[in-house]
């Protein structure tokens, strides 16, 4: 069994998204707005430039692409076509641009990989534009690719309108897609610290032959230190192993073995995210996290909103205290 601790990987670009759009739609006061939080002055981008975006515990690569037409018509292509996702922005205050808007986009959706997600904002809100606009451009952009309408959201780097809405669905779909792409998971473990005891749940896919506890000397309630996150990943037998812990939470996540690391480490940064999230859920709870709490949340947040479990079986999830 090799181990090692996961760490070491978390400052990886988890994936590269890249942002076009003509120029003057608004892309870098976006990304500005994203990764300072503030809305910057800007100037034209002559090239490209590159940011580093951290949300939801991944480190997201943005490119940004000046949207000049020579800009275009030289450097689009080979950026967008290996990034993981594409936010196309347009401009919401300029009918007469809104043809050639939509023309780059539907070339960008040519070069675009088929499964990296597509998000369009139409920007500049904060500024005066009726409905009957506003509706024209969405008509526009809300194509259909893969059999789903394209998301578009309306925004204003000014206000901030609809920012952390593009973070939060980059993140998940992103998530979504790259462990869609590479891996299904077969099971999730977690033991939860509670008032009334130690709470187990654990998910998995029916076809799974992990029922089978023989199987798996390797999960156990081992929680961190105080003040300590614990990250491991493990490769035993036909399978890998994901696992966070701190003090009061510990959960894994068992693939089939695959050689994606950069998958393995975007599982650990889900874990992460759910130990956090279960903290935040205690918090909520001021009289204290219940067995019946955690079953709603789990459901809610690794059933119905997650899409790593197999394609055509729905998962099995059992819940029940720890015989200390
Ligand atoms: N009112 C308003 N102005 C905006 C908004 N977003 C950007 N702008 C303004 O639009 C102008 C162009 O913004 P940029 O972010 O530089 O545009 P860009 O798409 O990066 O342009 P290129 O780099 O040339 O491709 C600037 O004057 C911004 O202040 C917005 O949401 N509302
Ligand atoms: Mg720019």
């Amino acid at each position: 069994m090799n181990t090692y601790v996961g760490s070491q990987l978390t400052q990886i670009r988890d994936v590269n998204i890249s942002v076009a759009g003509l120029e003057c739609s608004g892309k870098t006061s976006i990304i500005n707005r994203l990764v300072r939080g503030e809305d910057v002055q800007t100037f034209s981008t002559y090239g490209v430039n590159q940011e580093l975006l951290f949300a939801k515990g991944m480190v997201l690569g943005i490119t940004d692409l000046g949207g000049r037409e020579p800009i275009r018509k030289t450097l689009w292509k080979s950026f967008i076509s290996k990034s993981d996702a594409l936010i196309y922005v347009t401009d919401a205050t300029k009918p007469s641009k809104l043809e050639e808007s939509q023309r780059w986009f539907i070339q960008s959706l040519k070069w675009v990989k088929p499964n990296s997600p597509v998000l369009v904002l139409i920007n500049k809100k904060d500024k005066e534009i009726s409905q009957e606009e506003i509706n024209r451009i969405i008509k526009k952009f809300s194509l259909k690719r893969e059999n789903k309408l394209i998301t578009c959201l309306i925004t204003s780097s000014i206000t901030g309108e609809n920012i952390n809405e593009t973070i939060d669905w980059l993140a998940s779909s992103i998530i979504q897609q790259l462990i869609l792409d590479k891996i299904s998971v077969e099971l999730f473990v977690s033991y939860i610290k509670t008032n009334e005891g130690i709470v187990e749940a654990r998910i998995r896919t029916p076809v799974s032959d992990i029922g089978n506890e023989a199987l798996f000397p390797i999960i156990r309630y081992k929680f961190a230190e105080k003040g300590e996150t614990n990250l491991e990943y493990m490769r035993y037998d036909k399978r890998q192993f994901v696992m966070a812990a701190d003090e009061e939470i510990s959960c894994w996540l068992v693939t089939e073995k695959n050689d994606g690391i950069k998958s393995m480490n975007l599982l650990m940064k889900l874990l992460v995210e759910f130990v956090k999230e279960i903290h935040g859920l205690k918090k909520e709870k001021k009289e204290g996290l219940t067995e019946a709490d955690l079953s709603t949340f789990l459901i809610t947040n690794l059933i119905d909103n997650q899409t790593f479990w197999s394609k055509t079986e729905q998962p099995m999830f059992e819940i029940s205290f720890v015989q200390e």
